[in-house]
């Protein structure tokens, strides 16, 4: 690891934010560019700050984003924003905090944990909590609910034990730390997302803004109801699941019903860790429209698989988007590409399967 390179990276951030008065914040719109967006604000209140907008922000957004609307300076956090894509910020002050995949371009404020070689999966929130821990004190809670519903609390368990204990809040016996307090914040906010997209994304954001601590986020009416609702249809569609599931050996393909596709993500993250299917690949297909699909794909505690690699290997032969994480991932193809896509992928899956065994 590269500590002069973490050091000036960390330098960089805290100078752009007490050198800027007004912000607008893009986050990703889920629990963990939530969570960020939170420890943001946090962050910026305390130096005096303002900010003016906020914008819950999924991965195909940049396109159809008119940036002369927001603040000159803009933070975005937890997106994996492509570096074709920054183009449309040139007269913008741009802060990027990250933990996907690095970008390499140049002209704004940049900070990911892959820039100094740090390779742990380390989600947003606990990137940005790091940064500015001597201004989140009162706020590490908000840090380990976004770790754990980015299912970082394996990775992180040291981290999650010691928020834990500050927090009064008894651990379980899960590895990823879901069956705690921050597990079923998370859940919450998963599940507000869910139901309502962005709005749900700026409703959570809210709570937790609003909220003094993790005991009154947890006694959130709104958040408790919307768990309670998606845990009822998730229960449905496990168990669709069950009865239509595609099984290849260790991939398993799975067509989800699109009047159901906000479900998907959350579901297949679910699946991926129970006992059953965890030795599994799984990729859920849900049909947008007649041109468009799109995919979710978890490995989440499979060894030695690359979901993103597998994806860049499948589109040198059919077309396709995708990127993410190693083991949780998500990519749109055409339509009529959808059989081709699976012979391919599965062949992709395979191959990177042997080699783990092997090599
Ligand atoms: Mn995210």
């Amino acid at each position: 690891m590269d500590e002069e390179l973490k050091a000036h990276a960390v330098k960089s951030v805290r100078d752009y934010m007490s050198s800027h008065d007004d912000f607008s914040i893009f986050y990703h719109l889920d629990g963990d560019g939530t969570t960020s967006a939170a420890l943001l604000t946090k962050v910026l209140s305390s130096l005096g700050k303002n900010i003016v907008h906020y914008r819950a922000t999924n991965y195909e957004d940049f396109k159809k984003l008119d940036v002369s609307e927001y603040t000159k300076n803009i933070i975005i956090c937890d997106i994996n924003v492509k570096e074709k894509e920054l183009a449309i910020f040139n007269k913008n002050n741009l802060c990027v905090i990250d933990h996907h995949e690095l970008i390499h371009a140049g002209g704004f404020v940049y900070l990911n944990p892959k820039m100094w070689g740090d390779e742990t999966y380390t989600p947003c929130s606990l990137v940005v909590y790091r940064i500015f821990q001597d201004l989140l004190k009162d706020w590490d809670w908000i840090a380990a609910v976004g770790t754990v519903s980015d299912s970082g609390g394996k990775e992180n368990k040291d981290f999650i034990a010691e928020t834990a204990a500050k927090n009064n809040v008894k651990m379980g016996k899960d590895d990823y730390a879901y069956d705690n307090d921050f597990g079923v914040c998370a859940s919450g906010i998963g599940a507000i997302i869910n139901l309502y997209n962005r709005n749900g994304s700026d409703e959570a954001l809210g709570i937790l803004i609003s909220s003094k601590s993790l005991e009154e986020t947890l006694k959130n009416e709104r958040l408790v109801s919307a768990d309670k609702q998606v845990q009822q249809e998730l229960n449905k569609l496990i168990e669709q699941f069950e009865a239509h599931k595609e099984v290849h050996g260790r991939v398993i393909f799975f067509d989800m019903d699109p009047r159901k596709k906000r479900y998907s993500s959350t579901l297949v993250t679910i699946l991926s860790f129970d006992e059953k299917y965890n030795n599994s690949i799984l990729i859920f297909i849900t049909k947008i429209n007649d041109k468009l699909v799109r995919i979710n794909a978890r490995a989440s505690q499979v060894e030695g698989i690359s979901l993103p690699a597998a994806f860049r290997e499948v589109f040198k032969t059919i077309k396709g988007t995708g990127g993410g994480h190693d083991k949780a991932a998500a990519a749109s193809i055409e339509a009529k590409d959808e059989e081709a896509f699976k012979k391919l992928l599965l062949n992709e899956l395979e191959t990177q399967l042997k080699v783990g065994r092997t090599g």
